[in-house]
């Protein structure tokens, strides 16, 4: 396997490490130990860990306002892949990437996957999108994609979804993403129940192109680009249709895509409940859709998502394997560091939840002792695990501290003298 950074160099940063990371671990080993609690099981764990990374949010995203490009901007597939390599090979949390078309669409999809194999990367869910018109587009999305009341622009987004299976197929993909920003703006601009049979009728004939072994992720989202009426603007609508598709169709959980306040931790119990759970976009906010760096502003919220989809595994068993990718715009930091840190504190929600006492809480719950039943997940949450987690890291051949590591390798610099800077263009897509 290719690294991109050199392992040297790589080995020297977790030599500097090695003493204070050792007795950090075994202090926290011996906290854990009189808890009842093996710290060796739980960096096993979170060495199992792995979240997938958007091939989109490793160039420089921006605003409807303004965008300033990064330094050595990945311009094109290859180098977002260099890029996700890197932050695979310093959290060793992140082996698989999540491509976006046509964004990401390859005039060769063997040669893309060789390349990604070379750099011991796999492909994740494949996203489509019908929310851009694309040069020479025939059909423009303006008034919706799925749901449009053209039956040709229908027809053409469906033909660019089936496009994206076949891409993905050949990538080793097993599912497709779809979120279509569909809506209205102001009242009367559409027939609300009209859309959603729209949507419907052309997702059976995408759901129809799914090869056996896929699935297609519904990604609900409650607002923007439509400012009145989305048509799958929230779980339930999202579920509804997931249900009347079939087995192969599941809910997708974009962390910023509720009103403040939504109890997120709930919608996942639900449709875990419901065995409707697909996947996950992690990332993180205050307001709208902000796509900040997972756990960067409600890491209580995460932990709290964590803690159902561990109360989850242990009903549902091994087969409980929801996708876990990020989905984050990266406006004023280098890219590669967000994510970096996004995907730690992803795994530090999902190692805090199963330092949950879940036998305590249960009877806890059962007697309605409330605040001690309250205080057995803030003792998880409150758990600081970073000792395992760069642990698990430099196990796997990874950097005790990915960012530090990342800034002595002046990887940023040799790809801001190797990629000079296309005027204007954004190689992320978005904006
Ligand atoms: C929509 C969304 C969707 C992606 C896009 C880049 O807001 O979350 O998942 O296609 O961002
Ligand atoms: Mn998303």
């Amino acid at each position: 396997m290719t690294t991109v950074i050199d392992a040297a160099l790589v080995a020297e940063h977790n030599a500097k490490q090695e003493a204070r990371l050792q007795a950090d671990y075994e202090a926290l080993g011996g906290m854990l130990a009189r808890r009842g609690q093996d710290i060796e099981v739980l960096t096993a764990l979170a060495g199992r860990f792995a979240v997938a990374v958007p091939s989109w949010g490793v160039g420089t995203g921006g605003t409807r306002f303004a965008r300033f490009p990064g330094r050595g901007e990945p311009r094109n597939v290859f180098e977002k892949l260099d890029d996700c390599a890197v932050i695979h090979q310093l959290t060793r949390a992140t082996p698989s990437v999540s491509p976006h078309f046509p964004w990401d669409r390859p005039t060769d999809a063997a040669e893309l996957r060789g390349y990604a194999d070379a750099l011991g990367l796999t492909f994740d869910a494949v996203n489509s999108n019908t929310f851009q018109d694309q040069p020479g587009q025939e059909h423009t999305y303006k008034y919706g994609s799925l749901t449009a009341t053209n039956a040709a622009t229908r027809a053409q987004a469906v033909a660019h979804n089936i496009e994206c299976i076949e891409l993905g197929r050949a990538l080793g993909s097993k599912a497709l993403t779809v979120w279509v920003g569909d809506g209205a703006n102001f009242p009367g601009q559409s027939n609300l129940r009209g859309a959603l049979e729209r949507y419907l009728e052309s997702m059976r004939s995408i759901y129809a192109a799914l090869p056996d072994d896929w699935n297609v992720f519904i990604e609900h989202k409650l607002f923007e680009p439509a400012f009145y009426a989305t048509t799958i603007a929230d779980w339930g609508t999202s579920f509804a249709c997931a249900t009347a598709l079939g087995p192969k169709a599941k809910c997708l959980v974009d962390l910023g895509h509720h009103a403040p306040n939504t109890n997120i931790e709930m919608i996942v119990a639900r449709l875990a409940q419901f065995g409707k759970l697909g996947g996950f976009h992690f990332n993180d906010s205050k307001y709208g859709d902000d796509d900040l760096d997972s756990g960067s502003i409600n890491p209580f919220q995460l932990f709290l998502v964590f803690n159902e989809l561990a109360d989850a595994a242990l009903r549902e068993g091994p087969a409980f394997a929801p996708a876990y990718m990020l989905d984050q715009s990266h406006n004023v930091t280098d890219p590669v560091e967000s994510l970096m840190n996004s995907a730690v504190e992803v795994q530090r929600a999902y190692v805090q939840a199963a330092l949950v006492d879940r036998a305590r809480l249960a009877e806890l719950q059962a007697s309605n002792d409330v605040l001690p039943a309250a205080q057995t997940l803030k003792d998880a949450f409150r758990t600081d695990v970073s000792a395992i987690l760069a642990m698990a890291r430099v196990r796997a051949g990874g950097a005790a501290d990915p960012v530090a590591c990342y800034r002595s390798s002046g990887y940023r610099d040799r790809v801001a003298s190797l990629r000079p800077a296309k005027a204007g263009a954004s190689s992320s897509g978005i904006v």
